[in-house]
């Protein structure tokens, strides 16, 4: 998709920008190792998608962007640890871990969630101080232990055992969905909507995460390596808790659905400037990487 790749150079374009300014640490060379040239970005594209819908100017969007790509980086690197999924491969190289070092990952992944941070904090984001916090508030609380560490958390925790499905949707929605839902209210704080909006918004970002990770499992059950650029078939190996591996794989591809229509119902209010965000949910709906 000719706007994804648009979303993912801009936000590369502005990360390169903002570590050409930082001095030239060894643990620079490995938060570089981590962003460049990265993923998908497919938590940008939401991001632009649902500014879109709400008017908001492009360059903020993209700043915010890069700072949910780098929390996203840093999650990946340390998924990746020995102590966590202790994997090998990712996005088609080695995991940071394995050419650095298990303590540079560890610490690069740590000043990426910093350098999230920094980027939403500098005095050159031209938003007012009000808007300012709130956006770094509700970030930091989507990545701690409510949101992805917490989800992080449970997921190891379930490993190898019978995990009910209410649980292993408030896992998936924690794990996946926090940084999605970011993206989906961080526009509407931007827009200075009221609490109702950010509600609606916040379980829109859910809906996406749990589509994004079933499609995720899917990958994993069905794909291949090479164009996944991870190593795919481990969940059953490592007895992970997924909806796949409690519903079975026709009744995930019904559950896939009805989460897509669910997210058509809720963006629906926004009908005339929400088709660049459904093509994007297509797209996670229908991805194979
Ligand atoms: C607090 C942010 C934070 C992290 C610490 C390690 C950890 C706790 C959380 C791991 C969360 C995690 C890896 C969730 C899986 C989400 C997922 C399916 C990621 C793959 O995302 P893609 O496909 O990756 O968008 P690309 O490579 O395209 O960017």
């Amino acid at each position: 998709m000719r706007e994804l790749k648009l979303v993912a150079k801009d936000t590369n374009i502005f990360l390169k920008k903002i570590l050409k300014k930082q001095k030239n640490t060894k643990l620079l060379e490995v938060i570089k190792y981590g962003l460049f040239p990265g993923g998908k970005k497919i938590r940008s594209k939401i991001l632009v998608d649902v500014g879109y819908i709400f008017n908001i100017n492009y360059k903020s969007l993209i700043r915010v962007a890069a700072a949910i790509e780098c929390i996203h980086a840093y999650s990946l690197i340390h998924d990746d640890l020995p102590c966590m999924d202790n994997d090998k491969l990712r996005r088609g190289k080695p995991t940071a871990h394995i050419i650095y070092g298990e303590s540079t990952a560890v610490l690069a992944g740590n000043s990426l969630l910093t350098l999230a941070f920094e980027i939403l904090s500098d005095d050159k984001f031209n938003i007012s101080n009000n808007v300012k916090n709130e956006l770094i508030n509700l970030i930091s609380k989507c990545s701690g232990h409510e949101g992805v560490a917490g989800g992080q958390y449970l997921d190891l925790n379930y490993e190898k055992k019978n995990v009910s499905k209410k649980k292993i949707i408030d896992m998936q929605i924690k794990k996946t969905g926090m940084l999605f839902s970011f993206c989906c209210v961080a526009p509407v704080i931007l827009a200075k909507k009221n609490n109702l909006v950010k509600r609606r918004f916040r379980s829109l970002g859910n809906l996406i995460g749990l589509l994004f990770q079933i499609s995720d499992d899917l990958i994993d059950l069905k794909g291949k390596t090479r164009d996944a650029g991870k190593e795919t078939g481990k969940d059953k190996k490592k007895g992970k808790a997924t909806l796949i591996g409690l519903l079975g794989y026709e009744n995930a591809i019904k559950y896939k659905i009805q989460l897509v229509k669910k997210i058509s119902e809720q963006i629906k209010h926004y009908d005339n400037r929400s088709k660049k965000f459904k093509q994007t949910i297509n797209l996670i709906a229908n991805r194979i990487k």
